[in-house]
């Protein structure tokens, strides 16, 4: 019999208001899993918070603050500097934003919070793109895609610029720990996320997570896709602990990347060409980690 170690419990209740094939709701499930019924968690605008329900109907079992889209960060870290006042030290606060409200407009708040250290978790929810505003581009759209503001004509048009190297730039600014995760892994996720709960200071948590509605996919193939996005080597896991770089999830013989890329309407547009680079790009950023593994464990 296969051991099974994620908790029982749900802290997220049915009745939220996420699309079909969201991976929101598996994550803030995993999340919460991993963290228990003394967290409280903060939301910018964006997926994150909306998905939690509509009034008067409200699928989470803990309490939830909500903020302005950039200060995320300030406001985790307001949280704890009350708890501090009040004395309470049995309680994880956790900022829960986007990628376009991390990488783009609240790295700022996110910068400062880790160079103060505070005792925070700041989980950033990764769907490549402003999906609650309909598709945007963010920092942390990949290379190739279309979105709504990046569109396709004539096989031109679509986003040039490859995701932000967001994890590298919080280690650069000191963060004390930093993991990847990927709904398709669930185990893995709660592994990291009981791991983060036990450290002091700013931790940092990246979820992978499919939104069919923006990446044009069968919402009954988030999990497939996400999974792929690992297996590709498009979205390693792995955690950087004080520094150290090591992979969380080691994948022997990583599949063609196309393999990822055909079940996306998002990239439905691509030459052979464009494929071929990009599965150039994957494999580069691939070899940097592992150097990255390499050097800081040397
Ligand atoms: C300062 C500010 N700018 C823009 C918005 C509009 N806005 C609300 S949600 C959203 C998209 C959020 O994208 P992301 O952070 O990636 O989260 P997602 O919805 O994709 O989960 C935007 C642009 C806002 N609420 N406040
Ligand atoms: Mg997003």
């Amino acid at each position: 019999m296969p051991k099974f170690t994620i908790p029982k419990e749900e802290y997220l209740y049915k009745g939220h208001s996420g699309c079909p094939g969201c991976g929101t709701p598996l994550a803030l499930r995993y999340a919460l899993k991993a963290l228990g019924p003394r967290t409280v968690l903060n939301f910018p605008a964006g997926c994150g918070g909306v998905v939690l329900g509509v009034w008067p109907g409200y699928a989470m079992k803990v309490p939830v603050v909500d903020n302005a889209f950039e200060c995320t960060a300030a406001v985790a870290n307001g949280i704890r500097a009350g708890f501090e006042v009040k004395g309470v030290d049995d309680a994880y606060v956790v900022g829960w934003a986007g990628d376009g409200a991390t990488v783009d407009i609240g790295l700022q708040a996110l910068s400062a919070t880790v160079d103060r250290n505070s005792n925070i978790i700041y989980v950033m929810l990764d769907n490549e793109a402003y999906m609650n505003t309909g598709i945007q581009k963010s920092g942390c759209t990949p290379i190739g895609a279309w979105t709504t503001t990046t569109p396709v004509s004539g096989g031109k048009g679509y986003n040039l610029t490859p995701k932000k190297r967001i994890m590298d730039m919080l280690v650069a600014n000191g963060i004390v720990y930093g993991a990847t995760v990927n709904i398709a892994y669930p185990e893995d996720f709660v592994t990291r996320m009981q791991k983060a709960k036990d450290i002091r200071g700013t931790k940092f948590i990246h979820v992978f997570a499919p939104c069919s509605a923006g990446w044009r996919t069968d919402p009954s193939k988030s999990v497939e896709i996400a999974r792929l996005a690992t297996q590709t080597g498009t979205f390693p896991l792995y955690e950087v602990d004080r520094g150290k770089y090591s992979l969380t999830k080691e994948i022997k013989k990583r599949k063609p990347v196309d393999e990822y890329l055909k079940l996306q309407g998002r990239f439905r547009h691509l030459s052979k060409d464009a494929i071929a680079d990009i599965q150039k790009l994957v494999d580069e950023e691939y070899e940097r980690l592992l150097y990255k593994v390499k050097v800081t464990n040397g």
